[in-house]
């Protein structure tokens, strides 16, 4: 496959750009290959500047779930910005969002809308420690939400792809009130409760965690959570910036019928443009200023272009069918597994709703330790083989596999094929 042009641009973005790339991951810096510079994106395929196109399983790594270019949401977009691009106001479009997304998660009963993942976990955080008057916060090694001082702690995504395990520039102060424990490990978080009970603000947690692959929670472990935090008067704050109108319309707690404190979103809530939010119990959210005491802010936070198109895509969404999504991500994710079985490698394939991870490892991934066990090796051969065929997959084994409504039989037939020409 020719990729030059690509490779053009990023020699020279190389020159301007830290690593030649806005965003660590797509850097492709860990499967032995330079970024595909993207010139269009259209349903389930991208496009590069030499004209390649390639099956799109990263989807802007989540929030693509209609596909690239769904009509409707284009069509939001382009009459929003006939009417201005920002206005440093309120405008009617961010009450109706925020109307849809309380409609659709009754835990959020107030929310503020912010402009990534990143500012919405920061501000989660923040509202959490005013609450409870507390510092501490619990994370689990492996997830990943966002880059904030107070998450880069054993974070997945970057992160770990990187292996950059304390990032510099963090103070340590500020790292030593996050307290880690295993994904899915209940006695250790309440052996830190045990602890530190008392001095404990929030426990954050992807309900699926998506930044290490995908890892999903064992029975009882989300529970377990909710009444750790319930006992000790910690608030438990979903990250669904990835699994929020992804793992069904109601997210993650919506369907494991968890009540988190507070939620936080990004990704698919802004159809594709910068959007991130948080909100949960009305008597926390009223806390935030003006109509409270804790300062958040931002100039762009309910741009009008980013708000119709975060509606666009939730109207659409309300409707759609989530169980055939999963069931077709579910046969394509199993016949997947077992042309790589066919090969004679480990092989482990999770997969939940519309996303799916492979893990060249023997046993099952319950947390990030185990995600250390999968062969990095075989990784990148398998990415390497699968984009010269013209399949995108996220170049790193810590991040998900993304599969949108409008992926045809046709895509995941190529696919397979695809997959069942590799040779190890
Ligand atoms: N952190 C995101 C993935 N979970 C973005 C990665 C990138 O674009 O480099």
């Amino acid at each position: 496959m020719n990729t030059n042009t690509s490779q053009l641009y990023f020699d020279k973005a190389s020159t301007l750009i830290p690593g030649g790339v806005n965003s660590p991951v797509r850097a492709c810096h860990n499967v032995d290959s330079t970024p595909l510079f993207i010139f269009k994106g259209q349903g389930s395929h991208l496009m590069d500047v030499d004209g390649n196109t390639y099956i799109d399983f990263i989807l802007s790594w989540g929030p693509m779930i209609l596909g690239h270019s769904h009509p409707l949401v284009t069509a939001a977009i382009q009459e929003a910005a006939a009417r201005g691009a920002s206005y440093g106001a309120p405008c009617p479009d961010e009450v109706t969002l925020a109307e849809e997304i309380t409609a659709a998660l009754p835990s959020v009963e107030m929310l503020r809308m912010v402009n990534s993942g990143t500012e919405a976990t920061m501000s989660a955080l923040r509202l959490a420690r005013a609450v409870t008057g507390r510092d501490k916060l619990i994370k689990f090694t492996g997830c990943y939400h966002g880059h904030a001082d107070s998450f880069l702690a054993a974070a997945g995504s970057g992160v770990a792809t990187l292996a950059i395990p304390g990032t510099p520039g963090v103070p340590a102060h500020v790292v030593a009130d996050t307290l880690l424990a295993p994904y899915n490990d209940l006695e250790q978080t309440e052996e830190l409760f045990r602890t530190h009970g008392d001095q404990i603000a929030a426990v954050i947690v992807e309900p699926v965690a998506a930044n290490m692959g995908l890892v999903l929670p064992k029975a009882g472990f989300l529970e377990g959570l909710r009444a750790l935090c319930t006992k000790h008067g910690a608030l438990l704050i979903f990250d669904e910036v990835i699994t929020g109108f992804r793992l069904a319309f109601a997210g993650a707690q919506g369907r494991f019928g968890i009540v988190p404190d507070l939620t936080t979103f990004g990704k698919i809530v802004g159809g594709g443009l910068p959007v991130g939010a948080f909100g949960g119990k009305k008597e926390y959210m009223q806390r935030i200023a003006p109509s409270g005491d804790v300062y958040q802010a931002g100039t762009l936070s309910g741009n009008p272009l980013a708000m119709a198109a975060g509606l666009a895509t939730l109207r659409i969404l309300k409707s759609a069918d989530y169980e055939a999504l999963e069931q077709r991500s579910a046969t394509f994710a199993n016949e997947l597994r077992n042309i790589l079985e066919g090969k004679g490698v480990p092989i482990q394939m999770p997969t939940i709703a519309s996303m799916f991870c492979p893990y060249f490892c023997e046993e099952p991934v319950t947390c990030f330790a185990d995600t250390q066990k999968a062969d990095a090796r075989l990784f990148t051969t398998f990415y390497k083989h699968m984009r010269d065929q013209g399949i995108l997959l996220a170049p790193s084994a810590y991040e998900t596999g993304m599969i949108s409504f409008v992926h045809s039989e046709m895509d995941f037939e190529r696919t397979l094929n695809a997959a069942s020409q590799v040779s190890f």
